[in-house]
């Protein structure tokens, strides 16, 4: 379950240190650091439901999740209530490399980037010192950094849903429009809004055309302020949204994003879009053992990958889920 449970974990303290260092480690964003965060992210799900305090390497061995370095690691913390790697990594340039990849469309690359050529402050940004240049949508973020680094309650997530579906289905009334996200997990707050837009066929039409009239009836009463990536061919049945909402003129500026896809395809792209990332992962996982293939469109049969890099198809395959997560779920299971 997403909820984190009531009890109260005999290993908190080992996961608040092991989780510090995995932000330490997506901040500096290396590929190695990347294979790191995952494999924290594991090791930390596996705590978080084992029941007593750990003895020893051994012992945390056992736990889901748990290699022998992050066994170490733990019992480091246990031991001594520290982690030394944290001092390690935690170099002067994480705090000001964070602090900049809060601002929307800014990576850890960009970031670094920005750092190595002197920037320290977001004022600095802001007066464009360093002879740094913003994109659009990085001025946009840098302007509402705290609107966009603040979850919203998920009551507000749903009033702000309950005020765009209708003006959609005001444009067509047979849209499906659903909301994805932590929103749909049912967390408890909500980063932004994640709303797919698609459409039955079997008339003939398509939903195309409906998201550049809905953001601009939104964006028309105040609902959309701003936008941070617009889709590039609007006339594709599969496009992206992302930009910035509020529900009146007195709430914060949230982010929301909107997703269309072709009707047959809203089950895959619901399932990955509800997520979280770590499910879909174990997902893909399992499709895989089973010997298909998962993404946002579907659940593909006899894919065939070039053996020496597998990211690589030869062949996509035969589609054999995607309309439904039920028929997903039953196909793995
Ligand atoms: N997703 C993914 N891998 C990524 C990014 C996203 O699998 N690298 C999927 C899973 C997410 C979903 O897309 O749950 C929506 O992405 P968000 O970034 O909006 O994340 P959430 O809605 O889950 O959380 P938040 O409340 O922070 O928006
Ligand atoms: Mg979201
Ligand atoms: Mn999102």
């Amino acid at each position: 379950g997403e909820q984190p449970s009531n009890e109260i974990c005999p290993n908190q303290d080992v996961i608040d240190m092991l989780e510090k260092l995995k932000q330490i480690h997506d901040t500096k964003g290396t590929a190695d650091d990347k294979w790191r965060v995952l494999s924290y992210n594991k090791a930390v799900r596996g705590l978080r439901t084992y029941p007593k305090r750990i003895g020893s390497v051994k012992e945390a061995m056992q736990i889901n999740g748990v290699g022998e370095k992050t066994a170490q690691k733990i019992m480091e913390i246990i031991n001594t209530g520290a982690l030394q790697r944290i001092r390690y990594e935690n170099t002067e340039d994480v705090a000001v490399v964070t602090l900049f990849q809060g601002i929307y469309g800014v990576g850890p690359s960009v970031a670094h980037k920005w750092y190595a050529n002197g920037c320290r402050t977001l004022d600095d940004l802001k007066n464009g010192k360093f002879g740094i240049k913003l994109s659009t949508a990085q001025r946009i973020g840098l302007k509402f950094y705290d609107d966009i680094n603040t979850r919203m309650p998920r009551a507000e997530a749903k009033e702000i849903f309950d005020l765009i579906k209708p003006i959609a289905l005001e444009i067509d009334p047979k849209l499906f429009v659903e909301i994805m996200g932590s929103y749909r997990r049912g967390k408890a707050d909500c980063g932004d809004i994640d709303i797919m837009i698609t459409r039955p066929t079997d008339d003939g039409k398509t939903h195309v055309g409906v998201l550049k009239k809905l953001l601009g009836r939104c964006h028309e009463r105040g609902i959309i302020t701003e936008d941070l990536n617009i889709p590039e061919n609007w006339s594709d049945l599969e496009n992206m949204y992302r930009g910035l909402c509020r529900r009146d003129e007195n709430s914060r500026r949230r982010r929301i994003d909107f997703l269309t896809v072709p009707y047959v395809h809203r089950g895959a792209a619901l399932l990955y879009y509800t997520g979280d990332d770590i499910f879909n992962r174990s997902m893909r996982m399992k499709a895989n053992r089973m010997g298909y293939s998962l993404n946002q469109k579907g659940l593909f049969a006899n894919v065939i990958r070039n053996p020496s890099d597998r990211r690589e198809k030869l062949d996509d395959g035969t589609i054999i889920a995607s309309a439904t997560e039920e028929e997903i779920f039953k196909k793995l299971g």
